[in-house]
């Protein structure tokens, strides 16, 4: 008997760790299986110390069409749907792991990216997009609030009007308004993305890792905090990242006018 198809391709180039959403026909909708593999990869990704950024893209026409509504985890049962124990099972491991990577995130949306599918992508540390790509908040046409992060990755990323109108309508947002708004970092024409996406990831690659996943983390933080405690987590945090290989490196190269090596994971 012949393996079934992957429902996650895993490539590698050089440094970065390439992984494709593989369920086409039904637009890389997530099925329990696909969550599983998807986040055995990102495991993977994260213990290898060669890798050093991660592109996650989607096979086909599509990005990601989010929940699988017809995957068997949906199927109601003599107690009712308990949607949330999806969310737990899944999708808030699948958003912790994304933000807690130890190495730079790039998504790279080649099509329609709606409900959690769009979510997780914006989980992501740099989103590029495809010209021809959209991102819809599928959420409230079902009945459902944005999950995957989305209520706290939106309005930080667009503002609580923005928020709320991309949430409650559900409208496809294409990709060049997504990058006018700040949602997404870069739009690009459809047949540049994966260049487009694979320099990006090279030249993340290729700087401080620590620093990179560090500066993630100072910026969310800060998000809650009052400029004074902001100012005082800045000052922990060079003080940890001073003591690091990356920075005496950092400075070294620069003074001999040549390209740094970086190497702490
Ligand atoms: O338990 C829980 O629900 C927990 C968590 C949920 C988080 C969520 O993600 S909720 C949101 C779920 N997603 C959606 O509601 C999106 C549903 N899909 C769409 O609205 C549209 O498909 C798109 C706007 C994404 C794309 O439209 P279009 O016209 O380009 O493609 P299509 O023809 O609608 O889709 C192509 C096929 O994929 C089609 O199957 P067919 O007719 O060729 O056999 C369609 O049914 C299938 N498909 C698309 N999205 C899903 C799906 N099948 C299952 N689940 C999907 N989410």
């Amino acid at each position: 008997m012949s393996n079934p198809e992957p429902l996650v391709l895993i490539a590698s180039h050089g440094a970065v760790r390439h992984l494709t959403l593989n369920r086409p026909a039904l637009l890389n909708s997530f099925t329990s299986a696909m969550h599983g593999e998807l986040l055995a990869a990102l495991d993977a990704a994260a213990a290898d110390s060669a890798v050093r950024a991660v592109i996650v893209t989607g096979a086909g026409r599509g990005f990601c069409a989010g929940q699988d509504l017809t995957d068997s985890a949906m199927v109601a049962t003599d107690k009712g749907i308990d949607v949330g124990a999806v969310i737990k099972r899944h999708y808030r491991p699948l958003a912790l792991r994304i933000r807690s990577m130890p190495v730079p995130v790039v998504a790279a949306v080649n099509g329609v990216a709606a409900g959690a599918g769009a979510n997780f992508a914006l989980c992501c540390d740099l989103v590029v997009a495809a010209r021809g790509a959209s991102f819809i908040q599928a959420f409230s046409k079902i009945g459902l609030v944005p999950d995957c992060g989305g209520t706290w990755l939106l309005p930080r990323l667009v503002g609580r009007s923005r928020a709320l109108g991309l949430a409650m309508l559900g409208d496809k947002l294409p990709a060049e308004e997504a990058q006018r708004m700040g949602l997404i970092w870069q739009c690009v024409a459809d047949a540049d993305l994966p260049a487009a996406a694979l320099a990006l990831a090279q030249r993340l690659a290729q700087l401080p890792s620590v620093a990179l996943v560090e500066t993630r983390r100072v910026l969310d933080q800060a998000m809650a905090l009052d400029f004074g405690d902001a100012l005082t987590l800045e000052a922990q945090t060079q003080t940890a990242l001073g003591r690091g290989h990356d920075f005496v490196e950092g400075v070294a190269a620069f003074f001999a006018k040549r390209p740094p090596s970086f190497s702490d994971r």
